[in-house]
């Protein structure tokens, strides 16, 4: 009884002092996901960290670790033994246009596509006969480490913990009267990752460490105290090495069979970095001196030491991590195990903060895999166990790499955009190859699927291989980067250049129908239907290149003759139409299938991510849209779903938006590839198309973010689509575009107070339900504002 009472009064003392302080105490298991149990299967169970060079995905075993791990540019394909690689390019491919064109013309719409398929399709095949993947290559895996313990006696309270807020993963049990903790995490300023195991045992513990490869002929050396793995893959000659420092406070390490052996350790630490010889410059694609790279990682990590470079790690990650915070309902729930969490939540159960750690995990992901200077994160982010993963983990441009990024401005982490606008930049190069061999038009394209060595042509096969509309769309991106942060520099130097050459395309490509519309022929609505004379999401998309190039050249008041150009061309491009059941038409030939259920919904580009249609502004194009979105049902992959999560945001239905949500993030199992009604969630929350597949995660960590805020009309929107189930709420720290940092907080469905701080001196309009405010800004200094947005003092 005593000892309650004194709990208790400890409980409120702490309290006190904490609430004192400018920050509240922190549950202990909030922004945490954690298990009682280790993980058994890579994809459902075990944890992701990464540090946007590398990722590593860690187990937990007790008897045996088990980390397998990845370096971003070890992929397969692209330069190597086969025949005309060439970015999957063929020569004069063009001059098999104008025959396409005219069968369209004349109704002949299977020979045409016969003719397209044949002779604009990509190269890419083996000479030996090999699948045809393997031009184009895939993201392999690096290799596993195992970390063998010697542990004798009963294991108890065991946890298996990922705390997102740090981007610390730590594995903790007890063995007899032995306390073990395992810390991991993946330091972005030292390009290392970081597997910590201490112990309390006086006499410290036996460790045996190895690491394997699926990846054949490796040297294996041990040398001052690094374990050095280095090799070429046999596919394409790419030459790749591994470092990992091992220290510990035990007796010396013997190094035995390609095994490591420590003794009597209380502390093991190691250290681990990668790297190939891959560069991003085309046409080679090769030249980086990789071990001048882990050398340098290795030496500075040594003189960091183990907790400065703990401290360091923490610093760098929360300055992004900490610029949001989202609290949804309250967190009791925090305390459970995620995966009985999961289970709770699909049978029902309502859990607020369970949505909130949600999105705040597509932050974390985001910010383990994409960091300036690495690549964009690819379909699986960095994380991939196997040598021809699902899709070659690759950059799909159809919408995959696309729905990654779009919580990328709006959740306030815009540096981690620059490594996709990097690698847009470098798409150009082999992109213009690509527009004049197989359209013979100025500018750049890329098509559906996109690797590391600038494979910007086709695919092999149509419809999926055909969508020259891959490079303008990653113009949204580049254009986005600039309307979020308001960089003119940026736009001038970098993003101008990269959008307007990816709109001349369009100027030369769009061909004029017999209305006098420009349209796009050939083209396919991504994935499915049959050829067409002018697929909406091709014209949505050129509509969205030349209207964000006029906005560009405006804000930097330059290019007039080229805007004029584009103006008259955005101006003439097919109106966008509603078909005969009500439907936002998908083609220009009005043949909308109302039992349609297919994943892509492109053609509603326009409403999201576009900004051509809108509730406030194209009422009617709205409504059609919201009759194509109830025609192809609730269904869908991980990423489909998501998507609809942002459709319903846009259309300003909270409700119908949250069912999605919560479909989302159903816990399902592995059930193996499922194209028409997957979607879900595993135990570690990874979003499951299924397979796994990075969008679904960001899709809905972007679907809420625009239930909560939208920019992208003339005005700052607030809570434009609260669901009922989010009563209450707060969240600090989210952008809108103009420069804003937006701070909401809402009671029984009302906005109760907002906070608006802008980057520079401006004007604005905020609107929330009917109510519209113009308000004016200055720089850096927050604004607050009531529930009926009247100015606080
Ligand atoms: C697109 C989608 C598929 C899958 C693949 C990676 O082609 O149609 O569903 O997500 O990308």
């Amino acid at each position: 009884m005593r000892i309650r009472y004194f709990v208790l009064l400890s409980a409120i003392a702490l309290n006190t002092l904490f609430s004192c302080g400018k920050k509240q105490a922190e549950p202990k298991d909030k922004d945490k996901i954690w298990y009682n149990q280790p993980a058994t299967s890579w994809m459902t169970e075990a944890l992701p960290i990464g540090n946007g060079y590398m990722g590593a995905m860690f187990f937990g075993g007790v008897e045996e670790e088990h980390i397998q791990f990845n370096e971003e540019t070890l992929w397969s394909g692209g330069k190597g033994e086969w025949d005309g690689y060439n970015g999957g390019n063929r020569e004069g491919a063009h001059k098999y246009l104008p025959e396409v064109r005219r069968l369209l013309d004349e109704g002949k719409f299977d020979e045409a596509h016969q003719l397209a398929n044949k002779e604009l399709s990509g190269v890419i095949k083996g000479d030996r006969g090999n699948s045809v993947w393997e031009g184009f290559g895939a993201y392999q895996t690096f290799g596993d480490v195992f970390v063998k313990t010697n542990h004798k006696g009963e294991q108890k309270n065991y946890r298996r913990e990922l705390n997102i807020s740090d981007a610390i993963g730590s594995v903790d049990y007890e063995v007899g009267s032995v306390t073990y903790h395992r810390e991991y995490f993946a330091s972005y300023p030292k390009r290392t990752i970081v597997f910590h195991f201490e112990n309390n045992d006086p006499d410290g513990s036996d460790y045996e460490v190895r690491q394997t490869s699926l990846h054949k002929n490796l040297n294996v050396v041990f040398k001052d105290n690094q374990l050095i793995v280095s090799g070429k893959l046999a596919n394409n000659g790419m030459a790749f090495e591994s470092r990992m420092l091992v220290e510990s406070d035990g007796d010396k390490i013997d190094f035995f069979d390609g095994k490591l052996l420590v003794k009597s350790a209380k502390n093991l630490t190691l250290y681990l970095t990668a790297a190939t010889d891959y560069q991003n410059e085309y046409p080679d694609y090769s030249g980086r001196d990789h071990e001048a790279l882990n050398k340098k990682s290795i030496a500075s990590v040594k003189s960091a030491g183990y907790s400065d470079l703990l401290n360091e790690h923490k610093k760098d990650y929360r300055s992004l991590y900490s610029r949001v915070d989202f609290q949804l309902g309250n967190t009791k729930n925090d305390a459970i195990p995620t995966d009985e969490r999961l289970e709770a939540y699909a049978s029902g159960k309502p859990d607020p903060s369970l949505e909130a750690l949600y999105f705040q995990y597509g932050r974390y992901l985001m910010i383990s895999s994409s960091r300036p200077g690495t690549l964009p994160a690819n379909l699986q982010g960095k994380w991939n166990d196997k040598n021809n993963p699902p899709w070659a983990s690759d950059y799909h441009a159809n919408i995959n790499i696309q729905m990654i990024y779009w919580p990328v401005e709006v959740t306030n982490l815009s540096e981690c955009h620059l490594p996709l606008i990097e690698y847009i930049d470098k798409l150009r190069e082999p992109g213009r190859k690509t527009a004049k061999e197989f359209f013979n038009t100025r500018g750049w394209v890329v098509n559906t699927m996109n690797n590391t060595f600038g494979f910007t042509a086709p695919g092999w096969s149509f419809p999926w291989g055909f969508f020259p509309g891959g490079a303008a769309w990653y113009g949204r991106h580049v254009w986005e980067h600039y309307d979020f942060t308001g960089d003119k520099d940026y736009l001038q130097n970098k993003g101008y250049p990269i959008m307007k050459e990816a709109a001349l395309f369009w100027l030369d490509y769009l061909t004029q129908d017999n209305e006098g519309f420009l349209v796009s022929s050939p083209s396919y609505s991504p994935e499915h239907g049959g050829i067409s004379t002018g697929a909406y999401m091709d014209i949505e998309i050129a509509w969205d290149i030349f209207n964000n190039c006029i906005k560009a050249c405006e804000a930097l008041g330059t290019d007039d003759p080229f805007k004029q150009q584009v103006i008259e061309a955005r101006d003439k491009l097919l109106p966008l139409r509603i078909g005969k059941w009500g439907q936002l038409q998908e083609w220009k030939e009005d043949r909308d299938d109302p039992d349609n259920k297919h994943r892509h919904v492109s053609h509603l580009y326009a409403l999201h991510p576009g900004n051509q249609i809108s509730v406030a502004d194209t009422p009617e194009l709205a409504e059609a849209a919201k009759v194509s979105l109830k025609g192809r049902g609730d269904d869908g992959t991980g990423w489909s779903i998501a998507w609809k999560i942002n459709f319903w945001s846009r259309l300003l239905d909270g409700n119908h938006a949250y069912k999605l949500l919560k479909r989302t993030m159903q816990l399902t199992s592995d059930g193996g590839v499922n194209m028409s009604d997957g979607g879900g969630v595993y135990t570690n929350l990874f979003s499951t198309h299924p397979p796994f597949q990075l969008d679904g995660n960001m899709g809905a960590t972007a679907g809420m973010a625009e239930m909560l805020v939208q920019s992208h009309t003339d005005a700052i929107h607030l809570l434009p689509a609260l669901p009922d189930a989010w009563p209450s709420g707060k969240i600090s720290g989210l952008k809108a575009r103009g420069g804003f940092t937006v701070d909401i907080e809402w009671e029984n469905g009302k906005l109760h107070k907002l906070t608006i701080t802008s980057a520079y001196d401006t004007k604005s309009m905020i609107k929330y339900g009917t109510k519209i405010v113009k308000s004016n800004f200055i720089k850096g200094k927050p604004i607050q504002f009531d529930g009926s947005l009247k100015m606080m003092e």
